[in-house]
């Protein structure tokens, strides 16, 4: 007999699910039957937010859905702080787990790992949970969720398979055909419209988002066809390569471009929702827009947040991207065209306020001298911050963090080994300050287990350095962010890692080019000389 959750291993391997996080229990060893023989690796995290936060990593870079397999109850509310980022992020996830029987559902008896209503927990961080409630539903649920992954706007997708159905027979199901979503095309009227104000404008401005991720070479012919300063958000970064002339960076929470965005008299906004975090990481609501706004983004809603648009556009950024480029003429990028020579006078002005940042723009050009192709997977820390503004690398994806949206600690570090498992001949850089280590500090382990070499670069100021400095600017006494740091490479080490303190620049630079391949290395740096005034 194949049980339910056999079948499930193997429908989702049949649609080409190559990796699945997870930590068995009780509930859901009926999945682990399957697993063994089949051509689906399992990691195993040592907490289910290590779980989604590798899932959430890994579909990034894969351009996958991340997949996990988790327990009834505890299980659930463990992961539902990653999948909160993945959901603020428009990441794909699906989280398979276990709940009770169906007629044991709802009744507060004290059953194993029973909640309430365990559903309408993740209601709230899900396109959509459901509750299987018989095999024969499987395929049409998993259709959805892949519906979810790669027709619309991307976000987890909770299924539950309740025991008695998780074991039930389900030898008489036949694989299914592995659904063809195709993500919409936009009206090509409003197209038109959209290109004949662009054509008429005069000083133009393009702002991306996570939504333009998969359009890298359309992201890179509209800015040039459009001759228009380009901001990115952080999710966006890399869209435009480093010294492309008409790259703003993601640096729309400063003056000389929200000058900029002030004066613009069309902009064209894609992907992207126009949030805070990118726009206003200031919180001061000063990000302004002067001209007409187009807005382009699959989510109907999106449309409509933040800022009001003159023209609202519903589709996929590539596939608009493409045919607003149909209707404009094709052009190279200048040094010396207008939009370039708006976009130098913004970069001048943003190397002023960039003045006293010398030692993180030493830092990361230590970091890309050795390792050029690095890819940084980011916690919320100064690192962090401040390569936000600074750093541009050429290629979507290579740059991403926590410290936007949802903004949850604990992120860096397991997001990094998701992302090393999906591209592992790429180096990997964890940027990760001591508090934000210390939230999933396990996942070393894990991650050592798995054989995976990340470099871990902590930024160890011994304390909740960001929120002191804030209750410093606010006139309130710092309480409970001067936390007692531990040894944590000592502590590293008893996971197996390799870990070292970075004495200067030098010796950073040699700690990189020696780094193990099968483990990873903690290299800490302290907020102090030389690497910090
Ligand atoms: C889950 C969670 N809890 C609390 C916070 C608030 N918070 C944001 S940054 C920060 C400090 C993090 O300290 P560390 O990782 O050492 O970085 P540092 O600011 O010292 O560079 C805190 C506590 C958060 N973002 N997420
Ligand atoms: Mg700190």
């Amino acid at each position: 007999m194949t049980t339910c959750g056999e079948f499930l291993v193997k429908q989702l391997e049949a649609w080409g699910v190559d990796t699945v996080f997870g930590i068995p229990g009780v509930h859901t060893v009926e999945l682990y039957r399957g697993l063994p023989h089949s051509g689906i690796r399992h990691i195993t995290p040592r907490h289910e937010q290590g779980a989604g936060f590798m899932a959430d990593g890994y579909a990034r870079v894969s351009g996958k859905p991340g997949v996990c397999f988790i327990i009834t109850g505890p299980g659930i509310t463990n992961i539902l702080t990653a999948m909160g980022q993945a959901y603020a992020d428009s990441i794909p996830m699906l989280v398979i787990s276990s709940v009770n029987e169906r007629a044991r559902l709802g009744l507060g008896k004290g059953y194993l790992h029973e909640l309430p209503n365990q559903r309408a927990m993740t209601a709230g961080v899900t396109a959509f949970s459901h509750t299987l409630m018989s095999v024969e539903e499987l395929p049409g649920v998993l259709a959805r969720a892949f519906a979810v992954f790669e027709g619309e706007r991307p976000r987890p997708v909770h299924i539950e398979l309740p025991l008695d159905i998780i074991t039930a027979d389900a030898s008489h199901m036949r694989l299914a055909a592995r659904p063809r979503v195709e993500r919409p095309a936009p009206n090509r009227t409003l197209i038109r419209d959209a290109a004949a104000l662009l054509k008429n404008a005069q000083r133009p401005l393009l702002l991306l988002g996570g939504g333009c991720v998969a359009a890298q070479a359309e992201a890179r012919a509209l800015a040039a066809s459009l001759d228009a300063p380009t901001a990115l958000t952080i999710n966006a970064k890399g869209l435009l390569p480093p010294n492309h002339p008409l790259l703003l960076g993601s640096n729309q929470s400063l003056l000389p471009v929200r000058q900029l965005a002030l004066e613009a008299d069309v902009v064209l906004a894609i992907g992207t929702e126009l949030g805070e975090t990118d726009y206003d990481v200031v919180f001061d609501g000063n990000f302004k827009l002067g001209g007409a706004l187009i807005r382009v983004d699959i989510d109907a809603q999106q449309l409509q947040r933040n800022f009001a648009p003159h023209l609202a556009i519903q589709g996929d950024a590539r596939l608009a991207m493409r045919m607003l480029l149909a209707e404009l003429n094709p052009c190279e990028p200048r040094a010396d065209s207008p939009g370039a020579r708006r976009t130098a006078a913004v970069q001048a002005q943003l190397a002023e306020d960039f003045a006293g940042w010398g030692h993180y723009r030493q830092l990361f050009d230590t970091v890309l001298e050795v390792l050029p192709e690095a890819r940084f997977v980011g916690d919320s820390t100064q690192t962090v911050y401040s390569g936000n503004h600074l750093v541009e690398l050429d290629g979507a994806r290579r740059w991403f963090n926590a410290s936007t949206g949802y903004g949850t600690l604990g992120y860096g570090l397991p997001a990094a080994i998701g992302a090393k498992l999906a591209e592992p001949g790429r180096p990997v850089i964890s940027l990760m300050g001591d508090g934000g280590l210390q939230f999933t500090l396990p996942e070393l382990a894990s991650a050592v287990e798995a054989g995976v070499g990340i470099i871990v670069l902590l930024w160890n100021n011994s304390g909740y350095g960001e929120i002191k400095r804030y209750m410093q600017r606010r006139d309130i006494e710092p309480l409970g962010v001067d936390i007692y740091t531990p040894d944590l490479l000592a502590i590293a080490r008893g996971f197996g890692c390799a870990a070292e303190r970075a004495r200067d620049h030098a010796h950073l630079a040699e700690l990189l080019r020696t780094a193990p391949s099968d483990r990873p290395l903690i290299i800490e740096v302290l907020e102090q000389a030389p690497f910090h005034p």
